[in-house]
């Protein structure tokens, strides 16, 4: 259940970004002088940081009491400064609910993502129906925070708290011929208004796809919350993917159903503009789309007369873990 507390927090417990990193790095410091096994219970997910005036979502009870167990030392995080709550959580892209950045925040406020079940197919031994509670427990949270570049051009450094999808798929035992992973939002017009919209181009409902090596990859994780907190429903609430070496349009939100496949499946943004999103998508500022440069990126919060414009990397920063999937692939060909 979804709970928007307003100004629920008093301006006293509220830590800035800048102590939240701080403590981060101590723990971190401490879990690396041996200090600490795990770090586990010290993450700073229990923190409200950067809240005021914010709705806080609290999720169902099992997501909450998973949160508190959750832990924050992750080698694959950045300590890159980042994006203040109200953006995160209010500057989205989440068509279902509306094409403006601000639509998601606005329309999804009573989108309900509490049961929810995700159906499991295809190539694997142990197809289901789960219930999104039994996917996620197996797992301990973790805090990831990772780079999201948008292929508009404009990029976050986002806290997410999830678990490696790859737990999920080595659960569901792949078969010999799952070849790829294939993702597909909720379908539901009664509930997302932009479903119902005649001015979308996309085929409802959204859907997008990873091949098997890029979903077993550490990097990649099912996220359940941010902020230390459940997801909010504009975020792509209770379950959605991050992939941050790829443009933000693979990382599908709020998904019902994951299917393993031998053949590379349809992705909403390639059906509907296949000469600008190919099924790749891994950030690269070499290849420019055909409408605008991919080489700098706004980095939020970006301002009018600050607007904190940086370079590009290849794959997102994360070449070093990634670029290895694609030895020997053109990838002005394979976009
Ligand atoms: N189902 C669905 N997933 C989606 C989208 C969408 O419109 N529908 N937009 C994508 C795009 S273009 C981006 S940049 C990211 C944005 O994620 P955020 O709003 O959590 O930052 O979500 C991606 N996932
Ligand atoms: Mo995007």
């Amino acid at each position: 259940m979804l709970i928007g507390k307003k100004n629920s927090i008093p301006s006293s417990e509220i830590t800035p970004e800048s102590i939240y990193r701080q403590r981060r790095q101590f723990i971190k410091g401490l879990a690396a002088m041996g200090g600490l096994a795990a770090s586990g219970q010290l993450l700073a997910l229990t923190d409200q940081h950067d809240l005021a005036g914010e709705r806080i979502y609290s999720g169902p009870e099992w997501l909450q009491s998973a949160l508190k167990q959750g832990r924050s030392d992750s080698r694959l995080s950045t300590d890159e400064s980042l994006t203040p709550y109200r953006l995160v959580s209010g500057h989205n892209n989440f068509y279902e609910f509306g094409m403006g950045k601000g639509d998601p925040l606005r329309y999804a406020q009573r989108f309900k993502t509490d049961p929810w079940r995700v159906e499991i197919s295809g190539e694997v031994n142990k197809p289901a129906h789960y219930e999104l509670e039994d996917l996620i427990k197996p797992s301990q949270l973790e805090e990831r925070i990772y780079r999201m570049r948008c292929v508009e051009g404009w990029s976050m450094v986002i806290p997410w708290v999830g678990i490696p999808l790859a737990d999920i798929i080595k659960r569901a035992e792949p078969t010999s011929k799952a070849k790829y992973v294939e993702f597909v939002t909720l379908l539901d017009p009664d509930q997302m208004p932009g479903q119902r919209s005649s001015f979308s181009t996309i085929d409802w409902p959204y859907r997008e796809g990873l091949r098997m090596d890029e979903a077993m990859h550490p990097l990649t994780i099912m996220a359940v919350g941010l902020y230390g907190n459940s997801l909010p429903p504009q975020n792509g609430a209770p379950f959605r993917l991050v992939v941050p070496w790829k443009y933000g349009f693979k990382s599908i939100k709020s998904i019902v159903a994951i299917n393993l496949r031998e053949t590379m499946p349809d992705t909403s943004w390639n059906l509907s503009a296949p000469h600008e999103y190919g099924f790749y998508a891994n950030v690269n500022p070499q290849v420019d789309h055909p409408r605008w440069s991919q080489a700098t990126e706004r980095r939020l919060p970006s301002q009018l007369f600050n607007p904190n414009i940086i370079d590009t990397l290849p794959f997102n920063g994360y070449a070093e873990e990634v670029a290895h999937l694609y030895t020997g692939m053109d990838l002005r060909k394979w976009y």
